[in-house]
């Protein structure tokens, strides 16, 4: 399904035959791939600057949350749902609706764990897609109808590469990457870094366990994006919550 971002059929046949760290090229057919991904990239483009129009004019704030798979996107959101709707800030913005959709290759496990918090939620299941495409959030959006002045979580593919070439329509980007996944990620899958408008640091609690630096984590996100804000938390213990949600709000608002 996804030629486009790398993950296609012919590059796993290329691995298949054992070349092992060699770079791939594409040979006979480069001409043509390179046409095919241009063409899908930017109807996508075409599809989410509709979305975007769609989000601006009904005053939705809507996020994209992309990570490697088990970062912790999901509980991040049931953490963040549990506050934002605890939570009774000033008007404009009192109460927050809050909608999700959630991109999984297979399963609605986490549209269920969304569905129990009683948040409306879409399960998008992409099969053998590795992220979500505009048309699918568009799909998903028409589904919940969220009303004026919400926020919208897109919960990508878990997957710290390919939903890094595909815009949503979302006002912001937000990559998640977790200690236990050591303090080079950044430098070694920049893109999505490089794409991202915000970059939560999530599982600090388990720091004292782990080799991994987190200011060097923090650094080296920043090396590939200074304009990254950074957020450091513990979405099970609670660290670092409050910053991550006061931020969510106080955009939300800007959105207005
Ligand atoms: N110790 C610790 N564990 C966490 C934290 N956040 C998430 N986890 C655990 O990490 C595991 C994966 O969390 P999920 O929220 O399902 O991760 P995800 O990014 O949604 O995973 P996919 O949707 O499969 O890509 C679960 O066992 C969580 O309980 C955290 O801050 N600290
Ligand atoms: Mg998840």
């Amino acid at each position: 399904m996804c030629g486009t971002c790398g993950c296609g059929e012919h590059h796993h046949h290329e691995h298949d035959h054992g070349h092992g760290h060699e770079h791939h090229h594409h040979h006979h057919d480069e001409g043509k791939v390179i046409t095919l991904e241009q063409d899908i990239l930017q109807r996508n483009n075409l599809l989410a600057e509709r979305n975007r129009g769609y989000f601006e004019a009904k005053e939705i704030f809507c996020l994209n949350l992309m990570s490697s798979p088990g970062s912790g996107k999901t509980t991040l959101l049931e953490e963040t749902v549990r506050r934002l709707v605890g939570t009774v800030p000033e008007a404009p913005l009192s109460p927050i609706h809050i909608y999700v959709i959630e991109g999984d290759q297979q399963t609605s496990n986490d549209a269920d764990r969304i569905a129990a918090l009683n948040i409306p939620v879409f399960q998008v299941n992409t099969g053998t897609g590795c992220h979500l495409e505009a048309d699918m959030v568009n799909h998903a959006v028409k589904h919940l109808a969220p009303v004026n002045g919400s926020i919208l979580f897109v919960e990508n593919v878990g997957n710290l590469v390919c939903p890094a070439m595909f815009d949503l329509g979302e006002a912001k980007k937000v990559v998640i990457v977790s200690t236990t996944e050591g303090d080079d990620k950044p430098l070694k899958y920049p893109h999505i870094f490089a794409e991202a408008d915000v970059c939560v640091i999530n599982k600090i609690d388990l720091v004292p366990y782990l080799d991994t630096n987190v200011e060097t984590l923090k650094s080296n996100a920043l090396k590939v994006n200074h304009h990254l804000q950074v957020f450091e938390v513990s979405a099970t213990k609670g660290t670092g919550m409050d910053a991550w949600c006061d931020w969510l709000v106080s955009e939300c608002t800007k959105c207005k």
